[in-house]
């Protein structure tokens, strides 16, 4: 058997070097029985198009941006709440791996749409990218940011007084370069490995979210599988949570010295403090119940449960 692994990264990212250890674990584990091919992004459309290729059965497996699916599967939004998700990326993993309500509720919404979530896991924290020195919510007032597929998402920036524009990533370095976008949020390792910080002026760590990416079989393929194939999936995708998140990790310390030994393009590294951190959160709150009990499609139940999950990682 030969299956294909679509990533929305390209060689060296995270996305994919996840998708090659995959496939050399899935191959070890079988004797070589099977074979799985990682592919980076580029040659099969934009991440939107890609997420329908996993549902058609074009490819049988994915990594996939919850961000991209906001259209179609309302509960994924949940991933772009603002300080929802604890600060701390361990406590993050945890919720991630252990959740009820993303690895069973989560992925019975999803697998209406043919899409089986497998796992959750964090690329690490997003920080911010802009020419204007992001310190307060005012200072978004006005910038236009760019963010993926997800209506929530222009919630979230509209409590700043941002504007926001999807766009795939592959077209943002000359949005940002052009200025037709302002700002943009990704883990380190992207902003640095996709050049954004070339064209933008300061980096702020906001620990306002963090990137979650999930690992995705077509549901009519996995629900196929022999069982002892079936079980050889799971025990890798199982493994790889810890693997994957120490590649993140240093990655995005590895993204963040390489930003500031560029010295060629110099980029201020802002890091906010708890008083700043606060006066966001307390913009950022009132979106979290408007998503609760005013986004249609979305189930409040899901909400409920994954707030109760976090509060238990995080003790608060
Ligand atoms: O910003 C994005 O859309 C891209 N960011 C990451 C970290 N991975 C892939 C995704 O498409």
């Amino acid at each position: 058997q030969s299956w294909q692994f679509v990533t929305e990264e390209t060689q060296g990212e995270v996305q994919y070097e996840y998708a090659a250890e995959f496939a050399n674990r899935i191959s070890d584990k079988t004797g070589g029985a099977i074979t799985v091919e990682p592919l980076e992004y580029g040659a099969l459309g934009s991440e939107v198009d890609q997420a329908q290729l996993l549902q058609q059965g074009g490819v049988q497996l994915a990594v996939m941006s919850p961000g991209f699916t906001g259209g179609q599967v309302q509960d994924g939004q949940i991933f772009s709440l603002h300080y929802f998700f604890p600060a701390d990326e361990e406590k993050v993993q945890e919720v991630l791996t252990n959740s009820e309500a993303l690895n069973q509720d989560l992925r019975a919404k999803y697998e209406e749409h043919n899409i089986s979530p497998l796992a959750y896991w964090t690329e690490g924290s997003t920080a911010w990218s802009s020419n204007a020195g992001i310190e307060s919510p005012s200072d978004w007032e006005g910038l236009n940011v760019r963010v993926q597929e997800s209506p929530l998402m222009r919630e979230s920036y509209d409590a700043y007084g941002a504007t926001v524009q999807s766009l795939s990533w592959s077209e943002l370095y000359t949005a940002l370069d052009r200025e037709t976008v302002d700002a943009q949020e990704n883990p380190l390792f992207f902003i640095e490995s996709a050049s954004f910080h070339e064209v933008q002026d300061t980096v702020t760590i906001s620990h306002h979210n963090n990137y979650v990416a999930m690992t995705t079989a077509n549901t009519d393929w996995y629900n196929g599988l022999d069982d002892n194939v079936k079980a050889v999936v799971d025990e890798v995708i199982t493994e790889m949570q810890d693997w994957v998140f120490d590649e993140q990790q240093s990655q995005n310390e590895a993204g963040l010295e390489a930003i500031k030994a560029d010295t060629d393009n110099q980029t201020e590294i802002i890091e906010l403090t708890d008083d700043q951190i606060a006066t966001f959160k307390e913009k950022a709150e009132p979106v979290h119940e408007y998503y609760r009990d005013e986004v249609e499609g979305i189930d409040p139940a899901i909400f409920d449960k994954l707030k109760e999950e976090i509060e238990e990682v995080t003790g608060e």
